[in-house]
């Protein structure tokens, strides 16, 4: 039973200690969430707290009627490692959204997403 105890507390110990490390959050975005643009975006910027693994790291896009717009594999900014980039095709009129899933670089996953209309 005190060994247990025991084991619980440390893992209650790593959890908490993990968790006080800040995961990549988002802190701005291009174009930023909510926004309405008038000319199409021909990529897509996320701006994360700290560096993030590119290459673990997710952005779906969907556009007008649920459709998953296909694109090329998000990148790192090659200037700002907490910044991904997402080209985009010819964006036509309508709503989007970008889903991501961001490993940072403590190996801890987040996700979110961003929603922008082109007018
Ligand atoms: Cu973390």
């Amino acid at each position: 039973m005190k060994t247990s105890f025991r084991t619980l507390a440390l893992a209650l110990l790593a959890l908490t200690s993990a968790s006080a490390f800040a995961h990549a959050k988002i802190q701005q975005s291009t174009p930023a969430n909510g926004a309405t643009v008038g000319t199409a975006p021909t990529e897509l910027r996320l701006q994360y707290n700290e560096p993030v693994e590119a290459a673990a790291s997710t952005v779906k896009l969907i556009g007008p009627g649920d459709a998953v717009i296909a694109t090329e594999k998000a990148i790192a900014d090659k200037d700002d490692a907490k910044t991904l980039v997402l080209g985009l095709p010819k964006l036509g009129a309508g709503d989007y959204r970008a889903e991501w899933s961001t490993m940072g670089h403590d190996g801890h996953r987040t996700k979110g997403e961003i929603r922008f209309t082109v007018k």
